[in-house]
């Protein structure tokens, strides 16, 4: 066959060779200048560079988180189960807790991951020698927050040991400025280390008025102990915080500071939002009143000047020294100096 081939000149198989052979030297030569001059071919290049773009898009879907466009959260969390057991006859153990909130962050941090939180939530807890209690409030309101779809954090503010005498809501004001420094939190919910919630329905967020949580608390034979009571738990958002200019910083020892919040609100022409009495319902941790924490008895007189201190005593008056800033598992940690009351 081979022979019969080339025996046979001037056949269009022969012209076609010869093309062919053309075309391959001028491929090669186009191919050396493009080498030589360090170009590459632009279709080489197309090539690798669709190659490329396939497998960052690979990339993308073997991540485990995927790359869809997140929802809000809905209004209304599908993952709530409603009233709830609260027993503290039941040890807890921080261990244990850990284990079963995989997903929150060191710090105390957690951001729902099916979907866009409404609401980013800073939880302050005022603190000083409750270590079991807060423990207690770790294990039942980690879950809570969770299942409520909320970006959240947790920071326990401590009053650093010493002589001084408690004053809550200067560690609220704390609580706010420092958690602000952390993250963009746009509500802030204040609450009692010993408060837990029985319901999860009482989602610990903000509304369009100032929020009080603790409505419903078995120390009060679950009802409201008198109808300006702000006290144990509340929801501020950040915008209604600065409008009443934070909290008091003046009411040392127990009691007065929620009445004086409760002014503040309403000369700012706000009014409170609530849950019902059965949403509502919480439980407090039976205990003794602390050592330096003696009812303030300045404390009648205080709240009846509200209308004329707020604008100058408040988180725009707000002192103090972090002593002590620790991110924890479950929580972060401020240990801050407050002073002592100037009288
Ligand atoms: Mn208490």
């Amino acid at each position: 066959m081979k022979e019969q081939l080339v025996a046979l000149p001037g056949t269009s198989l022969q012209k076609i060779c010869r093309v062919l052979v053309l075309f391959c030297a001028l491929h090669l030569v186009v191919t050396m200048i493009y080498y030589m001059t360090g170009k590459e071919l632009i279709v080489f290049q197309y090539f690798t560079e669709n190659h490329q773009s396939q497998n960052k898009e690979r990339n993308w879907q073997n991540t485990s988180t995927p790359v869809v466009e997140l929802h809000d959260c809905p209004e209304t969390s599908p993952l709530l189960v409603g009233p709830l057991n609260v027993d503290f006859s039941i040890p807890v153990d921080l261990e244990e807790t850990k284990k079963k909130n995989p997903e929150v962050r060191n710090g105390g941090r957690h951001t729902p991951k099916d979907c866009l939180a409404l609401q980013k939530v800073a939880l302050i807890i005022p603190f000083r020698h409750r270590e079991e209690h807060l423990k207690y409030w770790l294990y039942y309101l980690h879950p809570i927050l969770q299942r409520q779809q909320l970006d959240y954090g947790v920071y326990v503010i401590i009053q650093q040991d010493g002589e001084g005498i408690f004053n809550r809501a200067k560690l609220l004001n704390i609580g706010f400025v420092e958690a602000l420094k952390d993250y963009a939190y746009d509500c802030f919910v204040f609450s009692d280390v010993d408060l837990i919630p029985m319901d999860d329905r009482n989602t610990y967020k903000c509304y369009n008025q100032p929020r009080h949580l603790s409505v419903s608390m078995d120390k009060f034979g679950f009802r409201l102990p008198y109808n300006q009571f702000f006290g144990g738990v509340s929801a501020l958002s950040k915008n209604q915080f600065q409008k009443i200019n934070g909290f008091p910083n003046n009411y040392w020892g127990w009691g007065g500071e929620d009445d004086d919040i409760y002014n503040r609100i309403t000369f700012k022409g706000m009014s409170l939002s609530r849950p019902d009495a059965i949403i509502g319902k919480c439980r407090m941790i039976r205990h003794n009143r602390d050592v330096k924490n003696e009812p303030n008895p300045q404390r009648f007189d205080r709240i009846q000047h509200t209308r004329e201190t707020m604008n100058s005593d408040g988180v725009n008056s707000l002192m103090y020294k972090v002593m002590k800033y620790e991110k924890e598992a479950l929580c972060t940690k401020i240990t801050v100096d407050i002073g002592l009351p100037n009288r």
